[in-house]
């Protein structure tokens, strides 16, 4: 028995094979949350109708993969709107900085406030997400920067995930910035995150993956070597913020360290694509990041492509660079600013977002097997999805077969 069969709708699978692994006039089963049937309607077994619990008729719309976002910063206090604001009124960055600006004063908020605080805040940016087909994202901490508050975001996260119907990956960004305590003493916190925050995170299983900022005014490839050696010990995965605002090496530095993914790039030479390539380090592609700093550096897409390293896309969500809570906007952007194709940017949030997440085996694509997460559509081909900026597109999401 099938619990739910879909029919009368297009899928596009993102499996390798056609264009966005297309078929149309499909059909989809699910049995206890995975894929138990896939394929066109046409070669339905006989007795389809009889063997599914219920039939879901879609008239023509097109199933996806549930997209994933697998790079988001979703749990915060506060904003930096007024920031934003100054910004534009021509205060320059210091200005800003010294009148308490910046991602400190994230920090300062966010230590401030409580779980519960911080879950409300971040389940209305989640529900941008999952209005637009998210059902796994991965959430970053690195706005607590001791212990105890790193903690408080990671559990945040969980619950949020839990109240919002979305599968999560948990990445504990302790190199992130450097924390006001430490203004004079980097080398202690380096080693804290190292020696003593990795393995309490990694004891409780409060994260998947450690990720670092290896940038000019965020912390050195030497830094990020010996936090990320902290990590692999303690059997946690790796990614990184690498080559955003500047070359330091970053992406080369996460290849050697086996890393899932290498995040931004614009500033990637082509050792750096050589190294991710014969790591198969997966490219992050942060388009709203791009956008909200009007970066010129384009990242090495050409290159990227020509070496065979994967691309995915993702939000990037935070209060500084990215305060975007759109993941189709996000593939617009990867579209018009990076010159992705629409079916590279579609694989860029489902199947090799799936890949950035160390999940391909269970999300990403719609295969026989993997979790029935579904986004159902209300559009007439796969690439209106990167196309529309700001359409309701999304007529309905399934999370392990059940819709949410
Ligand atoms: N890179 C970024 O662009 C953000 N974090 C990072 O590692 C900035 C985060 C913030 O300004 O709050
Ligand atoms: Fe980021």
């Amino acid at each position: 028995m099938w619990d739910t069969l879909w029919v009368d709708a297009h899928l596009a699978t993102m499996a390798p094979g056609a264009a966005y692994g297309a078929i149309e006039d499909g059909a989809i089963a699910a049995k206890d949350g995975r894929i138990a049937w896939l394929g066109r309607r046409a070669e339905l077994p006989g007795d389809a109708a009889a063997r599914a619990k219920e039939i879901r008729k879609l008239g023509g719309a097109w199933i996806t993969p549930g997209l994933v976002d697998c790079h988001t910063h979703l749990v915060f206090a506060a904003n930096r709107a007024r920031e934003f604001e100054m910004r534009l009124e021509g205060k320059s960055y210091e200005e800003i900085a010294s009148l308490g600006g910046g991602i400190v004063s994230t920090v300062a908020a966010t230590r401030a406030a409580s779980a519960q605080e911080l879950i409300e805040s971040a389940a209305r940016r989640l529900k941008g997400l999952t209005r637009e087909g998210v059902t796994t994202v991965e959430i970053k901490s690195g706005y607590g920067l001791n212990l105890e508050n790193e903690l408080k975001l990671l559990e945040a996260a969980a619950a949020l995930a839990d109240l919002c119907n979305v599968r999560l990956r948990r990445t504990f960004l302790g190199l992130h910035a450097l924390p006001p305590e430490f203004k004079h003493d980097r080398p202690a916190y380096v080693q804290l995150v190292a020696d003593v925050m990795i393995p309490a995170i990694a004891a409780v299983g409060a994260a998947d993956a450690v990720d670092a900022f290896c940038e000019g005014i965020g912390f050195s490839a030497e830094e990020v070597d010996y936090v990320f050696s902290a990590a692999r010990s303690a059997g946690l995965d790796v990614k990184l913020h690498a080559e955003q605002l500047s070359n330091q090496n970053g992406a080369a530095l996460a290849a050697r360290h086996q890393a899932l993914s290498a995040d931004h790039l614009e500033y990637l030479d082509d050792a750096g694509v050589e190294a991710m390539a014969n790591a198969g380090t997966i490219a992050v592609l942060l388009p709203g990041a791009f956008y909200f700093l009007r970066e010129k550096q384009l990242p090495p897409i050409d290159a990227l492509r020509k070496a065979g390293v994967r691309m995915a896309v993702a939000s990037d969500c935070n209060p500084g660079t990215s305060p975007m809570t759109s993941p189709l906007a996000a593939l617009n952007m990867a579209c018009t600013l990076f010159r992705l194709t629409p079916e590279e940017a579609l694989a860029g949030v489902t199947r090799e977002g799936a890949r950035a997440l160390g999940l391909s085996d269970d999300v990403g694509t719609l295969e026989v097997g993997k979790a029935a997460d579904l986004a159902i559509w209300d559009i007439g081909h796969p690439a209106e999805l990167s196309y529309w900026i700001g359409a309701p597109l999304l007529r309905e999401r399934v999370l392990a077969g059940v819709s949410v």
